[in-house]
């Protein structure tokens, strides 16, 4: 049936209605699943083929319907459809992305996935199908305030369960299934279709008569409503895991459910013979969260199937690849051991026997007694995960160039000189599917009207946008998108946050999550800096700057509450002030999310990665600024790094203080003498404690001001250097501001930002992952 008409009869069976009185949900429900009856014929394993198995705790796929229309080829047909019934297309936007991640790592593993659907790699996704995603955020008088995302209230068309195929998983106190919903990851052109698995966890008896009888209602369900606790809710911490108890379940859960169900098809294809197992599955551990998988495999071989350990071992660890996200030090998990036995007792005996093997081979490496130290996986009562990663796997990567190195050379200095071979750098990357072609759809046109549309699947054809750089008429062009996307977005935020933006003011943009490191806290103090000198007539001639934040905080995480509450605050100074009428706006955006980014990023001038040097592991937000011609104001951290290697330095504005600078400055480094010192610096930091803004009486402001002034317990002043960064970086960004002025050469590095962006394609990505980790290119 052609695609339109399934739709119309989807409607009419399930709903009695037609397309005009269909709600916006049942619309959704049935465009999808008319798309999902188009697309069953060609989602099939191809046999034979060696198949690669990413292990993630999250997916932040964010909103399907229109991407997956777009890689279909159906996207103009479903919007020809609903035009010609007199609806929106823009109608989708109703329904809210699916949250299933917090920030750069699960977004990062939905990029691989339609990378590699793209490019025909046998690549599928493992993961948790969490009832509730990261939270929804709002603000009331400036404070955070979070709410449950409800997602499956608009239905879940993109997912098949599979029931039949549920798997048991056992902990030391409790046994639930683990139910298997499949999503289909569909490539650009749609020939090639994976498959994302995505487990619940449910009861496995759906209540107890007995207590039900004897009308004890609460525990007649109790085993139920413990195992669905399993998959309730995304824990929502970015970086910075918590030791707790259901975490690890969550952890266990998906990996044993994921691995029984691999195993199940190998065994049902080869019987008990293991010998081919590594040479038909590869599997990416997605930072620590999925590492138990490690001695679930070994438990698995060794236990069900009786392998002794060497061949059992071998197996584990040229199937596994780790993947190091960060450099954080308390982000590399561990697990008291208490704990770990609690909860896995079957599991702990296997952790024991790898640490054994690991020593045996320090041992036959000369290195003894303490020296083991720092290698032992399990060690002072607790069980290290990313050592555990690193020791059972073949190889270990870093997300940036810096990055690896950083690990290399620091962090995991003693594991590369034990095996330099296993370790190697994969710089992330972003699909210019999502990034460029569906949320900037007036730069993908003028491209493909430049050059073609090979860029959708080959971004390096880009380059080939280079000789037109010093063409005005093409610049003019270019800055009239930007133009054109900043007024949507002015319009968008009007609607989501009631407050009128200036459409023809520069747009300077900070968006991801909240954290210390990534230092929001320095661009407000950069923003209260500049409006103080504006105020002063130190400074002149500065071009209107809209200034854009968007960021989550942990719910838990006090001091990061504490910067949204300064940001607001500021924001209802600086907006408040008639003086600065024209001049400045400064709005935080409630909600940030995948879908808001597609409206930001297209509509940023300058994009805002300023986290200091050797803290943020890559970094992806900053490729697709740069995709979709912003320029960076950076530190040279992360991806910034190759990022200004490939557009210039000269089109970008780097400042502050080095990886190698601050590791010279870290043991003098005095934070205060720098306030006191330098009246700029004291005046901004001072607005904390000085009556300027109100905390409301909580005390979170003087609590951040101590923190950059004296430190606490468990870190020195200013950890982050912000005020060491804080004059280089105001002046640079005072730069941008004078440089923008000159639209003509301004857009022109803007221009060379979207033609040098090629490498940042997940595309490159993942064909590295395939050809040199995993052998399936
Ligand atoms: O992963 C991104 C990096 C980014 C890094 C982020 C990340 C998380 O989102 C969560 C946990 C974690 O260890 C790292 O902070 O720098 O770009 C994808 O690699």
């Amino acid at each position: 049936m052609k695609f339109e008409k399934e739709i119309s009869s989807f409607l009419e069976l399930e709903y009695g209605k037609t397309p005009q009185d269909a709600t916006p949900t049942q619309l959704y429900n049935a465009v999808s699943k008319a798309a999902m009856r188009f697309l069953a014929p060609s989602w099939h394993k191809q046999p034979g083929k060696k198949r690669a198995c990413y292990f993630s705790a999250e997916f932040l796929v964010g909103r399907l319907v229109y991407s997956n229309l777009m890689n279909l080829r159906l996207l103009e047909k479903c919007e020809d459809y609903l035009k010609q019934h007199g609806i929106d297309p823009a109608v989708f936007e109703q329904i809210e992305d699916d949250a299933l991640g917090n920030g750069g790592l699960g977004r990062l593993a939905a990029c691989f996935l339609d990378s590699a659907a793209t490019h025909n790699l046998p690549l599928d996704g493992y993961g948790i199908r969490y009832r509730y995603g990261l939270f929804k955020q709002y603000f009331k008088d400036g404070f955070q305030k979070e709410t449950a995302d409800d997602w499956l209230r608009f239905g879940d068309p993109w997912s098949v369960c599979r029931p039949q195929e549920k798997v048991m998983v056992e902990f030391g106190d409790q046994k639930v299934w683990a139910v298997p919903y499949d999503m289909p990851v569909i490539g650009f052109g749609g020939k090639t279709i994976n498959t994302l698995r995505l487990w619940e966890a449910q009861g496995v008896n759906e209540f107890d008569f007995d207590l039900f009888n004897k009308q004890q209602y609460e525990l007649a369900v109790k085993e139920r409503d413990e195992a669905e606790w399993i998959s309730a809710v995304l824990y929502p911490n970015d970086d910075t895991p918590q030791g707790k108890r259901l975490r690890l379940k969550q952890q266990y859960f998906f990996s044993s459910a994921s691995l029984q169900s691999i195993l199940r098809e190998y065994v049902a294809r080869h019987g008990e013979d293991f010998s081919f197992f590594s040479q038909e599955y590869a599997i990416q551990l997605n930072d620590t969260h999925p590492t138990v998988s490690i001695p679930e495999l070994l438990r698995i071989l060794m236990g069900e199937y009786h392998l002794p350990f060497d061949q059992a071992f071998t197996i584990v660890k040229d199937t596994f690849a780790y993947t190091n996200h960060t450099i954080m030090a308390e982000a590399l998990e561990k697990w008291d051991v208490n704990l770990f036995v609690s909860v896995l007792p079957s599991v702990y005996p296997y952790v024991v026997m790898i640490d054994d093997s690991l020593k045996r081979e320090l041992r036959s490496c000369g290195i003894l007694g303490g020296d083991q130290e720092k290698y032992k996986i399990v060690c002072t009562n607790m069980v290290h995960m990313a050592r555990m990663a690193i020791y059972a796997t073949h190889s270990t990567n870093g997300v940036a160039r810096i990055h690896t190195e950083i690990l290399k050379d620091r962090v995991l200095h003693e594991w590369f000189s034990l095996y330099p071979d296993r370790f190697n750098n994969k710089t992330n990357g972003i699909t210019q599917r999502r990034w460029l072609a569906l949320c900037n759809r007036p730069l993908a046109d003028f491209i493909t009207q430049k050059i073609g549309d090979g860029w959708i699947t080959d971004l390096d054809q880009l380059e080939r946008l280079r000789p037109l750089a010093d063409d005005s008429t093409v610049l003019a062009q270019f800055m009239e998108i930007k133009a054109e996307k900043k007024k949507e977005l002015c319009a968008y935020i009007k609607e989501q946050e009631g407050v009128q933006l200036c459409a023809d003011f520069i747009f300077d943009v900070q968006i991801k999550r909240l954290h210390e490191y990534k230092r929001q806290l320095l661009n407000a103090f950069c923003i209260l800096d500049i409006y103080f000198g504006l105020k002063d007539g130190r400074v002149k001639d500065f071009y209107p700057t809209v200034f854009l934040f968007g960021a989550k905080a942990a719910p838990g995480y006090y001091r990061a509450k504490g910067i949204i509450k300064f940001i607001n605050e500021i924001a209802r100074l600086i907006n408040g002030d008639p003086k600065m009428k024209g001049k400045m706006q400064v709005l935080f955006v409630q909600n940030y999310n995948v879908s808001y980014a597609q409206k930001l990023i297209p509509a940023a001038d300058i994009s805002e990665q300023i986290s200091t040097a050797g803290t943020e592991a890559s970094g992806t937000s900053n490729m697709k600024f740069m995709l979709n011609g912003a320029v960076t104001l950076g530190t040279l951290d992360g991806a910034n790094i190759e990022i200004v290697e490939r557009a210039g330095e000269e089109n970008n504005y780097i400042f502050g203080a080095t990886v190698q600078e601050i590791e010279e400055a870290r043991d003098s480094y005095h934070p205060k003498k720098l306030y006191e010192e330098n009246p700029r610096i004291k005046r901004v930091v001072d607005t904390l404690i000085d009556g300027t803004f109100s905390d409301g009486k909580t005390g979170m402001f003087k609590e951040l001001y101590d923190s950059l002034l004296e430190g606490a317990d468990w870190h020195k002043a200013d950890q982050y250097y912000l005020l060491l960064d804080f004059i280089p970086y105001c002046e640079q960004r005072l730069k941008v501001n004078r440089d923008y002025a000159d639209r003509l050469s301004f857009t022109r590095k803007c221009f060379l930002n979207t033609a040098n962006a090629g490498k940042f394609s997940s595309d490159r990505t993942i064909m590295e992952y395939a050809n040199e980790i995993w052998d399936i290119g």
